[in-house]
């Protein structure tokens, strides 16, 4: 690529380039693109070698890594029956009339989704989470759905590790043919950060379905009924998968202090989704507030109200969660979400094993072979060291969420953020000032987008040192951060109750706000001409298209990265991070029945120009690859 174009030019070899010299050869940026998968992957590995992935900000070399044990299943024969050929027979209406008038509790598992972005910064790879979900599909065929896509996951697939996030769904369905696959979506947001034109939206659902989703969980950061409507309808209209609507909960409907957020407000907001289409109806309590009593009553009003099923969904930050989910039990709720065991509790979901556990010889219960549960933990209790780096790090349960409010991967993100613009050793203050910023913003749901707006305004107070009555006196001079005007725009959504109309002034400045639908006011995407233009520039795939329109930069920085150093996706977990050291030995399986066997050999020192030699055996030959040494 790039580099080696640089490499072998012959002014910078006879050492007498100087600074306008990619300037002025423009033909430097001339990347043939040339290099078989084979070369693709030494070329990475050459790299993290020599320069570390940049991902990776401390490594620590006295980690050792064990393989991770596989439990036995014969993948000769097909996978038992589950709920996916269930849902197939009977169509969506009927599968969801069966699912309320069973007796057992049914378990959707979020390991492969929220569970490592709420513990790992969203960082598994796709290649340690099929063995996972093989060993789910042949050793739980009864478990209701894997949570596996959407969230966080998308972007950091490709910004980060350099994957395909579409094919990762395809692979995971492949890996669990028999049970569901479940998508968080954020609504008018998709599984970005903004609002998108509506017909983006309605074409990512399609072929999210079309690529194996099943189940559409579908939520908005303020649960704004208007940004919900066109995706529920889409995945009717396009799919025959399942809208699951999500009302996210906050505060403490138990409380006689909540004034807001009350049982009448959830029921309320319940009934209109049901009217709008959702064949399940799920709460999302994604900071973990929902205490067990406070659950109870939901969920039992819930059940009076509503002629659907109820999905649960909670976050073990104050470690009591299992308590909510036994109440919740006890009071109908039809399906929970867990995470297995190695990747369970604090901001993550509740302990799956535990939970079967708890609910072994309760009228109630769903069976499930423990040891054998317990022994899949432990192929993830292996693959999790792998991601060391990316640990959240918090070591117990926590009441404090009940004071802040924040959801699960907030808290651990805003102390990198707060880092980052130097006030982390005031993270007491930063905190506080979540709070307060909430307050000032008339105490809106705080989930993502909106829990990042308000993270972002606390930041700011922090950094200004500013209390909420300086925003308040002195605000006209003040310059707001950008997602924090963008949100007094109405660019998230209209939040329940309205906006806090002194500070919206003083934030937009005479700017004047919409209040319908931010997706309004975006054009619609013309698919045909633009992906004529993608072809051009990229390649013809259309499920990459449609990464480009929802993350046009990230989506570039990937395609020419797989163009340098291919599909990362191959690459073993501990090679993919830290590399090989001399003498180490790993297979890429480039492909079905392609498999590459890489030996590093060694690494020259660094010559006059900073170039690293990194020599490496590769199927018996010695093959060389040169790598700029930037540390
Ligand atoms: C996400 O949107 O990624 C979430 O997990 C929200 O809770
Ligand atoms: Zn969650």
């Amino acid at each position: 690529g790039f580099l080696e174009n640089v490499i072998s030019h012959p002014i910078f070899q006879s050492g007498k380039a100087t600074v306008s010299f990619i300037q002025d050869h423009p033909e430097l940026f001339n990347i043939p693109k040339r290099y078989d998968r084979g070369t693709r992957a030494l070329r990475f590995l050459a790299n993290v070698i020599v320069n570390g992935n940049p991902d990776v900000k401390k490594k620590d070399d006295s980690i050792k890594f064990e393989k991770p044990p596989i439990v036995y299943y014969d993948n000769l024969q097909e996978p038992p029956a589950g709920t996916k050929q269930r849902l197939q027979k009977m169509g969506r209406a009927k599968f969801c009339e069966w699912l309320k008038n069973e007796k057992k509790i049914y378990y959707t598992d979020t390991t492969l989704r929220d569970g490592h972005q709420s513990l790992l910064a969203t960082r598994m790879r796709t290649i340690d989470m099929i063995p996972y979900a093989e060993m789910i599909a042949y050793h739980f065929p009864q478990t209701f759905s894997l949570e596996m896509w959407g969230g966080a996951t998308f972007d950091v697939a490709l910004r980060f590790l350099k994957e395909c996030p579409w094919r990762r769904l395809q692979l995971i369905r492949k890996a669990s043919p028999n049970i569901l696959m479940q998508m968080l979506l954020r609504g008018a947001n998709g599984v970005g950060y903004k609002a998108y034109p509506d017909n983006l939206i309605e074409k990512f659902i399609e072929k999210s379905a079309e690529n194996g989703i099943d189940i559409f969980r579908i939520f908005d950061s303020l649960n704004w009924i208007e940004n919900l409507k066109t995706s529920i309808s889409a995945v009717n209209k396009y799919t025959e998968s399942i809208a699951e609507a999500a009302i996210c909960y906050t505060g403490d409907l138990l409380s006689k202090n909540e004034k807001k957020y009350t049982l009448q407000y959830y029921l309320d907001l319940a009934r209109t989704l049901e009217d709008a289409g959702a064949h399940i109806l799920a709460i999302k309590d994604m900071a973990g507030l929902l205490k067990p009593h406070a659950a109870e009553v939901l969920i039992s009003k819930l059940k009076e109200t509503l002629s659907i099923p109820i999905h649960l969904h909670t976050h073990d930050t104050a470690s009591i969660q299992a308590s909510t989910y036994l109440k919740a039990i006890e009071a109908g709720v039809d399906v929970i979400d867990v995470a297995i065991a190695a990747m369970s509790g604090t901001t993550a979901q509740p302990n799956f094993n535990s939970m079967v556990a708890m609910m072994q010889g309760h009228p109630r219960e769903n069976p499930y072979d423990l040891h054998k549960l317990n022994q899949v933990s432990k192929y993830i209790e292996a693959v999790r060291k792998y991601y060391y780096p990316f640990e959240a790090g918090l070591q117990t349960g926590s009441a404090e969420v009940y004071e802040h409010e924040m959801p699960g991967g907030q808290y651990t993100n805003l102390k990198a953020q707060a880092d980052s613009v130097g006030v982390g050793d005031k993270f007491d203050l930063v905190v506080k000032n979540y709070q307060e910023a909430n307050k000032l913003f008339g105490n809106i749901i705080k989930v993502t987008p909106s829990s990042k707006v308000v993270g972002d305004f606390a930041l700011f107070m922090t950094a200004n040192n500013l209390t909420a009555d300086d925003i308040l006196e002195k605000g006209e001079t003040l310059s707001f951060p950008e997602s924090v005007k963008e949100f007094f725009r109405g660019e998230l959504g209209q939040p329940y109750g309205g906006f806090p109309k002194k500070l919206q002034k003083i934030v937009l400045k005479g700017e004047k706000p919409f209040t319908d639908r931010p997706n309004a006011h975006l054009q619609p995407i013309d698919f045909e001409k633009g992906f004529e233009e993608f072809k051009q520039k990229f390649d013809d795939n259309f499920l990459d298209f449609l990464s480009y329109e929802l993350y046009p930069k990230v989506f570039e920085e990937y395609f020419n990265h797989i163009q340098e150093y291919g599909f990362a996706y191959y690459l073993p977990t501990p090679a993919f991070f830290y590399g090989l050291k001399p003498g180490e030995e790993i297979l890429i399986k480039i492909d079905e029945g392609k498999t590459l066997l890489v030996k590093l050999v060694s690494c020259s020192q660094p010559d006059e120009n900073g170039i690293v030699a990194v020599y490496f055996e590769h199927n018996g030959q010695t093959r060389r690859v040169r790598v700029i040494d930037n540390k």
